[in-house]
């Protein structure tokens, strides 16, 4: 008999609480609410389901939502103790209760004078340590005083990382394009695939270029993989470097010291962080250091003060005015009442297009769990899937589902006002287009309208009949507009770090550690299994047949023979 995967008995009691109930009760007698409706009942619905904060605007008005939903959401965060968590989480409490952590990412941009403790060390002065070893480096390969071995300053970084460790700081390089150096290009190579770091390696030279292989373990295959593989390269290649060399050319980040000496690197080029920085929060740490070679350590710092006043909102703010409160709460009612599977990001910025990646991981691997905290089984929905491109393109491709699909799909429209780009026309027709989708997925399209529409365009009337219903929208389709002045790095800072609270307080209320990753730890563990016997040509481990037979194709099929 097969042995048991679930041994868990207990079910988590939230469905059975007076908030969900509440929740479960009121949802019967809105869910057929049309927002036309409530707009119409209601001038000042934007106004009031609207919210500043400096220079980012959301408006929530666009939601199937009324003051009874909200306070009873709010009643929901408040019963889940939202505010108490959340302050344990800020004082470095170990809330990462499965792996004994303090979940402290909060620390690294924290830009007040208050010290933070854990295990009763302060860890300001660590962080304040790392941040300056950060700018002293960065200052020095930004003005070309940093040289390599061949007397030349560098023009071309590789930070060779993967998830964590990869998509944080390779968004932030996105999203800052316009205040980058403008002589310092920066790569990021994460797939063990040889010819994404062959790509990437073709066009470099070795007398020119810095490795940061960024690593919170420092022995994630993929990474050492691509790390031995760029040593070579640069040992090799035509410029004769030697191993004393590597110290000008190879940097690490990691909280490993012993590995990154094994691989090679002077522990004096090493980039620290600690184990109560989860990777997936990782870009505020010295992860980041691409991205403050890129755009300077002053924008850097800029970017750490945004997420700091966005943390002392989501400290201060009372819930009914607190933005990634709302935007939690909102995400739990469509995904626990509506039912609703998943969430989409679309950003009408063309800096922001690594935006819905970065948050795919942040949200999904942090709320991705059907075990609460206590070791039961979650029996209402969890993280919910979370995808996304850039919106305009995603007009042209996937909004037809969102439109007229049978699906229920929040989203976040998110955008900028002062584009980077100086073509004025480009700018407004963006701007546009983002404004007439929101409307559009609110609206939709009556049978009146769609008909008078039809009749106006001449058709004839049997025609017309037939294709009415495939034409009507239903509207009805739940989108926050997040927008943004001007993509700087304080905004940027703020925009982050308000979804990383958004998921906090989601993770709160549904009772669940969003601060480990077991399901990614498992991967990582049967790849090793796999290679081996995928290397040595023998079966040591036992497989289901799908699996053996495409290790046995693999192997077959190989293009070295072997
Ligand atoms: C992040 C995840 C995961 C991790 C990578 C890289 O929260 O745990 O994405 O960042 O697996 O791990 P290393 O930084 O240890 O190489």
């Amino acid at each position: 008999m097969r042995p048991a995967r679930v041994i868990l008995n207990a079910k988590s009691p939230l469905i059975n609480t007076p908030a969900w109930l509440a929740l479960l009760d009121h949802y019967e007698r809105v869910k057929k609410d049309h927002m036309v409706d409530l707009f119409d009942q209601d001038p000042k619905r934007f106004e009031r389901y609207s919210i500043e904060f400096n220079d980012m605007l959301l408006d929530y008005s666009k939601n199937r939502v009324n003051d009874k939903t909200l306070e009873l959401l709010f009643d929901l965060a408040k019963q889940a103790k939202v505010e108490e968590w959340r302050d344990r989480m800020f004082s470095g409490d170990k809330i990462n209760n499965t792996e004994g952590r303090a979940v402290l990412h909060t620390a690294l941009r924290n830009r007040s004078d208050k010290p933070i403790f854990v295990d009763d060390e302060n860890v300001m002065p660590l962080i304040e340590t790392e941040l300056d070893k950060m700018r002293a480096f960065s200052d020095k390969v930004r003005s070309g005083q940093w040289i390599g071995y061949a007397g030349l300053p560098i023009t071309n970084v590789v930070n060779i990382g993967i998830g964590g460790s990869d998509l944080g700081p390779n968004m932030v390089c996105r999203a800052l394009e316009r205040y980058a150096h403008n002589n310092i290009r920066v790569h990021f190579v994460s797939n063990v695939d040889g010819s994404h770091i062959d790509q990437m390696l073709s066009h470099l030279r070795p007398e020119t270029t810095l490795f940061i292989v960024a690593s919170k373990t420092f022995t994630t295959q993929e990474t050492l993989t691509n790390a031995n593989t760029a040593k070579k390269w640069f040992l090799d290649g035509a410029g004769r470097a030697t191993e004393y060399d590597i110290a000008k050319h190879f940097v690490a980040v990691s909280t490993n010291e012993e590995a990154v000496k094994e691989f090679g690197i002077d522990p004096r080029n090493m980039f620290r962080f600690w184990d109560w920085v989860g990777g997936r929060y990782s870009l505020w740490s010295s992860v980041g250091l691409a991205s403050a070679i890129y755009v300077g350590m002053d924008n850097f710092i800029e970017m750490l003060e945004g997420a700091h006043e966005m943390d002392n909102h989501f400290q201060t703010a009372p819930f009914e005015e607190n933005i990634p409160v709302i935007l939690a709460m909102l995400g739990v009612w469509y995904g626990n009442f509506f039912g609703a599977e998943s969430s989409a990001i679309l950003p009408y910025d063309h800096s922001l297009r690594m935006l819905p990646a970065y948050l795919e991981q942040a949200d999904m691997e942090s709320n991705g769990k059907s075990v609460d905290r206590e070791g039961r089984q979650a029996t209402y929905s969890t993280g919910k899937i979370i995808w996304g491109a850039e919106g305009i393109n995603g007009q042209h491709a996937f909004y037809q589902l969102l439109h007229q699909g049978t699906r229920l799909i929040p989203t976040d429209f998110i955008a900028s006002v002062q584009s980077q780009s100086d073509h004025q026309n480009h700018r407004d027709i963006l701007a546009s287009n983002f404004l007439a989708q929101t409307e559009a997925l609110m609206r939709g399209r009556t049978i009146e309208e769609t008909r008078k529409q039809l009749e106006e365009g001449g058709i004839e009337l049997h025609k017309a009949e037939q294709r009415l219903p495939h034409m009507i929208f239903e509207g009805n389709q739940p989108s926050n507009s997040i927008v943004i002045k001007k993509m700087t790095p304080r905004a940027l800072g703020s925009l982050i770090a308000m979804y990383e609270h958004k998921i906090f307080v989601q993770g709160i209320v549904w009772n669940l550690n969003s601060y480990d990753q077991w399901g990614v730890e498992l991967g990582k563990k049967l790849t090793n299994n796999i290679l081996e016997e995928l290397e040595s040509g023998e079966n040591h481990y036992e497989h289901d047949s799908s699996t053996k037979g495409l290790l046995d194709w693999f192997r077959k099929n190989r293009n070295d023979g072997g």
